[in-house]
């Protein structure tokens, strides 16, 4: 089965713990603090290839984490930093947050990586927490924890030529004989089940060719398997519309090239403005030629006549097709603002009076408070209330009418207001 589109997670390595660790050595008492700081987590990140040109690889790999940074250590050694995970995608995939559905990355261009998520910072070590006053402390910092993403891919061929039409009008024949791309081709209707990409030579230039599998009445709307793959001529520059011209399985050409025109834009007006190359395949089959007047009246140019299985107009379609590339704008990625993960807030906080008449501080400021000290000591308990009064905590509490001896609780601790 061709997959075009998945839902992975994604989490960036945590941070590595900074040390809390005491210089020691034969004959040296009371070493000076010499916890190292923690490594940066690893980041997770998405690059543009072009030797793949499906999602298979995510049907069953999901969860893709980058590896976590190291914890400090002493001698005031540095965690190693966690390695960055670099997904391999296909060229064209668009990749989305699926929560919001914002555009993270457009993996356009080959060889392009995009960072989805950037690994948690390291903790620093007590070493760092060292100052005139504090000689000797005892806590370090928590590496910041990351998230897990859920990211939903989905590939959007980038090909020049999207080759569209019903079903068994012989698009694949036509791409087998203009590139050397061997596409499946059968006498019956959908042969092609995921779309062939073909390059095509042409002076000494190339452009490329997407044949996707036939498109039916009610295909705007899911009807047959062409309402899955009109995504991969969105981003096409050019159509070109293959009609049986002789109109075997008693066809109506004109009907058809109607009718066809309708699902374009019923799935996406943009897809009927794209320009178009009207084509009358299986000439060899035809019998009756006011077909090529009754189409070029109701679509406004003249079609190409040809006739894939004896080669004939086969020059003259890569010539037109050539001719009209030139004259439009290359390829373009997407127009968007990208999105970008934001990491937890860290800033803000909240006091709340609970029943027993207790005051409760929580929010992420708290939380980061309480993940950065270790609050086993005199120190780090110091530290954490001159925290408080810096922060802002303290005076946000006498505002909301704290006096002494009122109980305040932060996560697991609890205490006495003192004024
Ligand atoms: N006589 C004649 N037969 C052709 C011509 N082009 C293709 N065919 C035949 O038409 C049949 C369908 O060709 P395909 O190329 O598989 O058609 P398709 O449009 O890709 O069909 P789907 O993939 O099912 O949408 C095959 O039997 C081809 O040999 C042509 O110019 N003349
Ligand atoms: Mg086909």
């Amino acid at each position: 089965m061709f997959i075009d589109t998945a839902k992975i997670y994604i989490k960036a390595g945590n941070g590595g713990n900074g040390c809390t660790s005491f210089y020691t050595e034969k004959y040296v008492n009371n070493g000076g603090p010499d916890g190292g700081n923690g490594g940066v987590g690893g980041r997770v990140g998405f690059r543009a290839v072009a030797n793949k040109n499906t999602l298979a690889d995510f049907k069953y790999a999901k969860h893709f984490r980058a590896e976590n940074g190291e914890n400090g250590k002493s001698r005031y050694s540095a965690g190693k930093k966690g390695k960055d995970l670099i997904i391999d995608v296909p060229v064209g995939t668009v990749v989305r947050d699926e929560e919001t559905g914002g555009i993270i990355a457009d993996m356009f261009t080959e060889g392009t990586v995009v960072i989805a998520a950037e690994g948690g910072r390291g903790g620093k070590g007590n070493a760092f927490f060292r100052n005139s006053r504090r000689q000797a402390p005892h806590f370090s910092q928590a590496g910041e924890q990351t998230e897990e993403h859920s990211v939903l891919l989905e590939l959007k061929t980038i090909a020049d030529v999207g080759l569209i039409g019903y079903p068994n009008v012989g698009k694949s024949t036509i791409l087998s004989v203009i590139s050397s791309a061997r596409p499946k081709i059968a006498n019956y209707h959908f042969t092609t089940l995921s779309p062939n990409l073909g390059m095509v030579s042409v002076y000494d230039e190339s452009f490329s060719v997407a044949d996707i599998p036939g498109l039916i009445d009610g295909a705007a709307e899911g009807a047959g398997l062409g309402h899955d793959f009109l995504r991969h001529i969105e981003r096409t520059r050019l159509l070109v519309h293959v009609i049986d011209g002789s109109g075997s399985e008693g066809r109506d050409p004109v009907e058809d090239y109607k009718s066809i025109c309708r699902e374009l834009e019923n799935y996406n007006a943009e897809l009927i403005n794209k320009p178009q190359i009207v084509v009358l395949n299986k000439a060899d089959l035809i019998t009756d030629f006011s077909v090529v007047d009754k189409i070029a009246s109701c679509s406004g140019k003249r079609p190409i006549l040809m006739s894939a299985v004896i080669h004939s107009g086969v020059e003259e379609l890569i010539k037109t097709i050539y001719a009209v590339l030139s004259e439009l704008p290359p390829p373009q990625p997407m127009e968007y603002e990208p999105f970008v993960y934001e990491k937890p807030d860290k800033e803000s906080f909240d006091i709340v009076k609970n029943d027993d008449g207790e005051y409760e501080v929580f929010g992420g400021l708290i939380d980061e408070l309480a993940r950065n000290v270790v609050l086993d000591s005199y120190d780090s308990m110091q530290y954490f209330q001159r925290q408080i009064r810096e922060r802002g905590i303290d005076k946000a509490l006498r505002k909301a009418g704290v006096k002494t001896g009122d109980t305040v609780r932060m996560l697991d601790v609890e205490f006495e207001y003192v004024e």
